[in-house]
């Protein structure tokens, strides 16, 4: 079977407190499946295209209620491993009355095992989209050559491909980042990544000028987002800038995946970029309004959201 998008990375079983916005007075947690890739997977899936996902999972019982989460999503995980080690997690405040505050669970984990042999050339072939992310970088050195090496071989196999900066800042330092992704942020469809973290791996303050450069530097599309804020882009030399739509934020943290994954599945439908990152801004919005990285995430058909939600919504 062929598939829309092939995506792989770390997936986490993440904790969120129910009682208390702090995890020091907490005594319940909600357990919800999420990882920025398998986030993007899930979007795609839930507006009806076809995505598959890789990762190494334990061979914990935590490994095996996210594998199930993410199929119940419709989302192909019949390549995933499970290997002699643990699942990640994450542990955070809901962040309705006090900013999110997380801690991983993640060094050595199952999935910082992934290494360049695990993605084989035909589950590259036989996708039209290919999506990395520099927290698959972060989580290890064998993680960082993956990322490399999967960009690399859908350029030679003439795959689309999409790469999200994804800093975090507490899986490394901003040298280290700059140092692994800076290399890694050419060539490819789609370049997404917030302002800092632009700022951080092209060293430079300028929209303009940093967004001019990714495109000089292969990135078809590079997107430039700011929370909830303008975004900006510049596709082949032509600088823009979109307003997402306005919702109240509940919870923003999963929205830049939703942001992703529905640009991606619009570009798959034959959307102009423009519109597709428009698609994108209304996925992400919809996940920010909502608790949870998935819940608000729309469905679809084809890769396009319903036509009256998209109305509701166009700026
Ligand atoms: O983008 C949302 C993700 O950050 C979240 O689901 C957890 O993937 C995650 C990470 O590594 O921080």
């Amino acid at each position: 079977m062929s598939t829309d998008l092939f995506t792989f990375g770390e997936v986490l079983s993440v904790f969120i407190s129910t009682d208390t916005e702090s995890v020091m007075s907490a005594k319940n947690y909600e357990r919800v499946t999420a990882g920025a890739e398998s986030n993007v997977a899930v979007t795609v899936s839930r507006l009806g295209l076809k995505a598959q996902f890789y990762s190494r999972f334990g061979t914990d019982q935590l490994g095996s209620v996210m594998i199930q989460d993410i199929e119940n999503e419709g989302v192909d995980v019949s390549l995933v491993k499970r290997v002699a080690s643990f699942s990640a997690a994450m542990v955070r405040n809901p962040g309705k009355s006090a900013p999110v505050e997380i801690s991983y669970l993640r060094k050595g984990s199952a999935a910082s095992t992934i290494e360049p042999k695990d993605i084989l050339d035909s589950y590259i072939s036989n996708t039209k989209w290919l999506h990395t992310t520099g927290i698959t970088c972060a989580i290890s050195k064998s993680g960082a050559d993956s990322v490399r090496h999967a960009l690399d071989r859908a350029n030679a196999l003439g795959v689309k491909s999409s790469f999200d900066l994804n800093i975090r800042r507490k899986l490394w330092s901003e040298a280290d980042a700059k140092n692994t992704l800076a290399s890694l942020a050419k060539d490819v469809e789609l370049l997404i990544g917030g302002e800092d973290e632009y700022q951080v791996v092209f060293g430079d303050l300028d929209s303009k000028k940093i967004l001019a450069q990714a495109n000089q530097r292969g990135c078809k599309i590079a997107v430039m987002t700011k929370g909830d804020q303008i975004f900006k882009y510049s596709i082949d030399g032509e600088y823009g800038e979109l307003t997402p739509p306005k919702v109240v934020a509940v919870d923003p943290v999963g929205s830049g995946d939703a942001f992703t994954g529905g640009s991606i599945a619009g570009l798959l439908a034959g959307l102009s970029p423009v519109d597709a990152l428009e698609q994108g801004s209304i996925c992400g919005a919809l996940v920010a309004s909502m608790f949870g990285d998935w819940t608000g995430i729309p469905t679809g058909q084809l890769g396009l959201i319903d036509k009256n939600l998209a109305k509701k919504f166009r700026s």
